[in-house]
């Protein structure tokens, strides 16, 4: 391990040993300071938008193929940033917080060249397994984004072994007045580096992009496959007969998913290129006036945060067991009184009946799964106009 600071080296080697034997979820775990991020997992669905123009180009799409093409691009655009981006800015992956049940982040991307404004809502919809359901919707283009995460964590062969579990529905709105829904599904991930203390993810698998008449299929690759380099896709998008107009052609799509990727078949060309920086959210309070209320993530976390960040672990460890401790006891409260918490803003439903009909196109597993439909209530700081 030598990248793990001396001091640590035998709480992260303990560390290691009790991930391998615990498995399911991870998130509870205490790891050593050096891996641990200050920042909470309701701030990642935002890596959702870090490319707000090319969220906005579905919008502008006047085909079913450009379309399907548009929503291709933009999530194969967001890899990068979901997977690889805490190397880039902390050297490896880190813990992300563990959020506490009705946490919540609010955000958006501002207006710019005409691309709309786009706008972010995050509650954390379960504890224990951890549950992130989010809302991302740029009105002035219609396009609304709904989805929820959790993980299933295992060990294997020296790597954690993560599955994804939840899914996103995209709703594009017509100019006709009708819509077209697409259903994501989210790939494996496998988290190496871990002896040596610099942790780093790699896809394995596939996941799926299916609407608007076409199955998507996006299978991913690491090292020693079939490119023998880092981050490799391919992406078939294969058109339903019967369905939406769609054309009669396969679309394949190849390239590595951190830098560039070029239609290979069904056309010719460059696809997606994410050289150019992306743009992190502009975090909002969603209390009146634009203040942060005490369940929103940099509040509730803001001491534990800044410990972490300023290398004072003792205070960031203090504060962290009092927030759990505050949690616990809420949780008490409610089963004395006999009531639970609320939700603010989803409602979850045992089945997502879209899931179940773009699935079975699919051929996805499971053929169903929950999902948290959103309440409609932004909050009058991102949209003043309620
Ligand atoms: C949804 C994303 C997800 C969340 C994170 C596995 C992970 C928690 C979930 C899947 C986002 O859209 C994309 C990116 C990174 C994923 C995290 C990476 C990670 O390591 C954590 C898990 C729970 C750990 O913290 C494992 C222990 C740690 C010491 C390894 C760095």
């Amino acid at each position: 391990g030598e990248a793990v600071p001396v001091a640590q080296r035998s709480s992260w080697t303990s560390f290691l040993k009790s991930i391998a034997s615990v498995s399911g979820d991870l998130s509870s775990m205490t790891a050593p300071p050096f891996i641990l991020s200050p920042i909470s997992l309701t701030e990642y669905p935002a890596y959702w938008c870090e490319r707000p123009e090319l969220f906005a180009e579905i919008g502008n799409a006047t085909t079913s193929e450009a379309r399907v093409l548009a929503v291709l691009k933009w999530f194969i655009s967001t890899l990068k940033g979901q997977y690889t981006s805490r190397n880039e800015t902390s050297g490896s992956e880190k813990k992300p917080l563990n959020p506490a049940l009705g946490e919540l982040f609010y955000g958006h991307w501002p207006d710019k060249n005409g691309r709309g404004k786009t706008d972010l809502i995050v509650e954390q919809v379960s504890h224990h397994p951890p549950i992130t359901a989010y809302v991302i919707e740029n009105q002035s283009k219609g396009l609304k984004l709904v989805g929820h995460n959790a993980q299933k964590t295992s060990f294997s062969g020296g790597s954690i072994i993560v599955k994804q579990i939840g899914h996103a529905v995209l709703t594009v709105k017509l100019p006709s007045g009708s819509e077209e829904k697409f259903l994501l599904t989210l790939p494996r991930l496998r988290i190496d580096g871990l002896w040596y203390g610099a942790p780093y993810i790699e896809l394995t698998e596939h996941s799926n992009v299916v609407g608007d008449g076409f199955v998507g299929v996006v299978e991913y690759k690491g090292k020693g496959y079939f490119s023998g380099k880092s981050h490799t896709f391919k992406a078939t998008l294969t058109p339903q007969p019967g369905m939406g107009g769609a054309s009669t052609k396969e679309i394949v799509v190849e390239g590595l998913w951190h830098q560039n990727s070029k239609i290979v078949t069904g056309g010719h060309g460059p696809f997606h290129d994410v050289s150019a920086p992306k743009e992190e959210v502009t975090a909002v309070g969603g209390e009146a006036k634009g203040e942060m209320g005490p369940m929103e993530t940099r509040k509730l976390w803001e001491l534990v945060s800044k410990g972490i960040r300023e290398g004072d672990f003792d205070t960031a460890s203090k504060e962290k067991t009092r927030i759990e401790n505050e949690m616990r006891q809420r949780r008490k409260d409610e089963v004395a009184s006999g009531t639970s918490w609320e939700l603010k803003h989803f409602t979850p439903i045992a089945s997502d009946p879209l899931y179940e009909e773009l699935g079975k196109l699919a051929k996805i597993t499971p053929p169903t799964e929950d999902a948290y439909v959103f309440k409609g209530n932004w909050p009058e700081s991102l949209r003043p106009s309620n």
